[in-house]
């Protein structure tokens, strides 16, 4: 009767019947946490031009840290889009990594201070840089998944978009070709119902991007892009199907973004102040708190002590990125990934 009685109390506890323990759930919370920080000191970073430009992943870590934590790091492919500093923190990137990057300075993995930030990539965790142009990582994360089938090994790949790049023709070719050749590839859409300015009833005429995965054949689900593991359970379940050999999955996050879509935009001029101040209600953090509390794992005293330990991580990574040295002025000339063998 006992037995029983912990049995339901453990399935009660999301985290538990979602198979994750206990120090699983709270290294999430960090991951979160730790990725919110960092952005927040890269918007006052940007403010007196420190530097020259920040593209934000602040309300975004939920779907973030819940997909890339069903991933096996340094294993599975990651082709991660701009907002996803939380994925990529999750998979192993570090903070002095991105901060480098945000400097531009020498040493930073995605490409050694040669490109813009937030194009994130790492060759050792399996991270490959994106391009400016929207939707790209798409067919070439099917063309990766193309390359892990035809070599027969169990690997699989994430990609992640905005819901406003469903409209390139990128996607729709990228899932056309997962769907086609069964592929072991996981679309993230990280629906924030706007690109840029322009809202999703702008971009397309179906009220959910999961609705389009029926046109390609393979399964569209929807999760609460604001409840981390929910997205965790959408993605663990698409990431087994894929190592089954039984193909690719879309899942649409729906969440929201609550600051401008960069530095360099200004987003009252598109939507009112209500609207936002009723989304930040939901805000994943907060959401990850509430959870955490309620399930005895944190209290006020540790969400101050996570918050203290964060900001000594983010002080660091800002204090040694400040201090680093640019890459030389004849790198301009070379290659941006590597020399070419004479
Ligand atoms: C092909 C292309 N068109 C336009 C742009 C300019 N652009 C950059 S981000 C962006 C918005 C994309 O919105 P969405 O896909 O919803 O992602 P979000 O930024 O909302 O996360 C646009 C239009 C671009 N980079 N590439
Ligand atoms: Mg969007």
């Amino acid at each position: 009767m006992a037995t029983q009685v912990a049995e339901k109390i453990a399935l009660e506890i999301t985290h538990r019947a979602l198979g994750l323990s206990d120090d699983q759930v709270l290294e999430m919370y960090w991951a979160m946490l730790l990725a919110r920080r960092l952005d927040e000191r890269m918007w006052i970073l940007h403010r007196p031009h420190l530097v020259a430009f920040h593209i934000s992943g602040i309300g975004h870590e939920a779907a973030q840290v819940g997909a890339a934590f069903a991933l096996k790091r340094g294993y599975d492919y990651a082709h991660p889009y701009y907002r996803d500093m939380a994925t990529v923190l999750t998979l192993g990137m570090t903070p002095r990594d991105l901060m480098l990057a945000l400097f531009g300075r020498q040493g930073e993995p995605s490409s050694n201070g040669r490109q813009m930030p937030s194009h994130f990539g790492s060759r050792a965790l399996n991270i490959v840089s994106g391009s400016s142009p929207v939707a790209t990582q798409i067919p070439q994360a099917a063309g990766i998944a193309f390359a892990i089938k035809y070599k027969k090994t169990d690997q699989v790949v994430l990609t992640c978009f905005g819901e406003g790049s469903t409209a390139e023709g990128d996607f729709h070719e990228g899932l056309n070709w997962a769907g086609i050749h069964t592929l072991p590839v996981i679309f993230l859409c990280q629906n924030n119902q706007y690109a840029i300015s322009v809202p999703a009833a702008k971009q397309m005429a179906v009220p959910n991007v999961a609705d389009r995965a029926r046109a390609y054949g393979i399964p569209g689900v929807i999760v609460d892009g604001n409840d981390v593991l929910d997205v965790y359970g959408a993605m663990r379940d698409a990431v087994a199907r894929a190592r089954r050999g039984q193909g690719a999955t879309l899942i649409e996050a729906k969440t929201y973004r609550p600051v401008p879509h960069s530095s360099d935009d200004d987003d009252r001029t598109y939507r009112s102040r209500a609207e936002v101040e009723e989304w930040k209600k939901r805000d994943p953090i907060l959401r990850m708190q509430e959870y955490l509390t309620r399930v005895n794992l944190l209290n006020a005293q540790k969400i101050v002590e996570s918050d203290a330990r964060a900001k000594q991580v983010v002080d660091d990574a800002d204090e040694f990125a400040r201090n680093a040295p640019y890459p030389p002025a004849e790198a301009a000339l070379g290659n941006v990934w590597g020399q070419v063998k004479s």
